[in-house]
């Protein structure tokens, strides 16, 4: 059986821990199956536990962007290790990071490291509250921000696949703080602004959604998003904890020619190991503990280990700023293949793709935000996850995410790839509408 190790892994694991995982959209409960348990990885490719091999396209959520295991990276965590794992002091590779990081991404002055997207987020919130001394926020639907209390209300990613799209346990009183519209209607966000004038603290958005799929932003609605937030003197905050290093060497924010007012980072900048951090122009970051009033803190923040793998990471970007020239390439000829076997068929389907960052959604209408990424056809879906899987191709096991394609990936994967695809086409136009 194909996935025998796997299976009995997992049945282990549901005894000692909550549904067999530490992160739900692992579980594949949506889509059905079996979690594969993965032993290792390298380059492109992901091995599980028996012994099958796959051609990964989610680059572990987006941080392994070089692809698995990348030299320099290893060579830099193994070297740190030598040296001891954690002091809670500071060290000299913080700044070097923070140095880094400030000269590739347009419009920062500081960075303070945390553990996770989440994480960031969290502690942006709370910085944009007591700098502007107002309550509210704006988030959009879809969207997703990490899993703390203000951002679980109508998120995306594993909450709203797993149907919990706003999570029990968040209070009212914290609920009522979070003010929703809908990703790219820029009239209703004009609308909340002006219903709750001099409450509003921050706009938080991904300017690139990546967790209800990949939904891109209309260019009134971003630009005009920040002409908004200047009028009203809201901050607007760049979730980029997908789209940090990603797209550019600047992120969304240079792709899109945006100035945000904090910007979150995550995967990337952590080369694999768990950082996440924030950032925004010194006036906002002097808010900030021990500067300011605004609390935030962590044993394992700004962890040698986890540095020195951003570190290693970035300078490989920034070295070689042609890596994203080679992911668009590949990201659009993997897009004009699935379409080109897709057109084939009669299967209604819309690719959504942005760099590096793409998605397949089953349906016959654009794909521009949360309702729209919910009309996608699930059993068509399922059929599609599985079907590449069984062939060797691993994808997010959700819609409701992105691909993250990594520089390791050849032209002969995405040949496999769309080989696959072609190969599946039957079982597609097969599936129950
Ligand atoms: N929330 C992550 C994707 N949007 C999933 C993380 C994981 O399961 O590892």
């Amino acid at each position: 059986m194909r996935y025998q190790r796997s299976s009995s892994l997992f049945q282990e694991a549901q005894k000692f821990i909550p549904g067999g995982v530490n992160s739900p959209v692992r579980a594949f409960k949506s889509v059905g199956g079996t979690p594969v348990f993965i032993d290792r990885a390298q380059g492109a490719y992901l091995y599980d536990v028996d012994g099958n091999s796959y051609i990964d396209y989610i680059s572990s959520w987006g941080p392994l962007i070089l692809g698995h295991a990348h030299t320099e990276v290893i060579n830099a965590i193994v070297d740190r290790a030598q040296k001891g794992t954690s002091f809670g002091t500071p060290t000299e590779i913080e700044t070097e990071l923070a140095k880094l990081a400030i000269e590739m991404v347009p419009n920062i002055d500081q960075i303070r490291f945390v553990n996770s997207g989440t994480e960031a987020c969290m502690s942006a919130i709370r910085l944009a509250r007591g700098f502007t001394g107002k309550d509210r926020i704006i988030k959009f639907s879809g969207c997703y921000h990490g899993h703390s209390d203000s951002f679980l209300i109508q998120a995306g990613s594993g909450a709203v696949t797993f149907g919990y799209p706003s999570s029990p346990g968040v209070t009212q009183g914290t609920a009522k703080d979070t003010l929703l519209a809908p990703y790219n209607n820029l009239a209703y966000v004009a609308e909340l602004l002006e219903a709750h004038q001099g409450h509003v603290a921050a706009v938080i958005i991904e300017p690139v959604a990546g967790n209800m799929g990949c939904v891109l932003p209309d260019h009134d609605f971003i630009h005009g998003l920040r002409k908004l937030c200047t009028q009203h003197e809201v901050l607007l905050v760049f979730d980029e904890v997908m789209t940090g290093f990603r797209l550019a060497a600047g992120g969304a924010q240079e792709v899109l020619g945006i100035q945000a007012d904090i910007v979150c980072f995550g995967k990337v900048i952590g080369g694999g190991l768990p950082v996440g951090a924030f950032a925004a122009r010194s006036e906002i970051m002097a808010y900030l503990a021990p500067l300011g009033p605004v609390y935030q803190a962590g044993t394992l923040s700004g962890n040698p280990l986890a540095m020195s793998a951003g570190l290693a990471m970035l300078q490989a970007l920034n070295r070689d700023r042609g890596v994203y020239d080679r992911l668009e390439k590949k990201s659009a000829d993997l897009a004009a293949g699935m379409s080109s076997v897709l057109d084939k068929t009669s299967i209604d389907y819309q690719i959504n793709r942005l760099g590096s960052m793409i998605s397949l959604h089953f349906t016959p209408e654009p794909v521009v935000d949360f309702t729209t990424a919910a009309r996608g056809n699930n059993a068509r879906f399922n059929a599609y996850f599985h079907g590449m899987l069984d062939r060797g191709i691993y994808l997010p096991p959700s819609a409701f995410e992105s691909y993250f394609l990594n520089d390791a990936l050849s032209q002969a994967d995405i040949e496999k790839t769309l080989n696959a695809l072609d190969e599946l086409v039957p079982a597609l136009e097969a599936t129950n509408v």
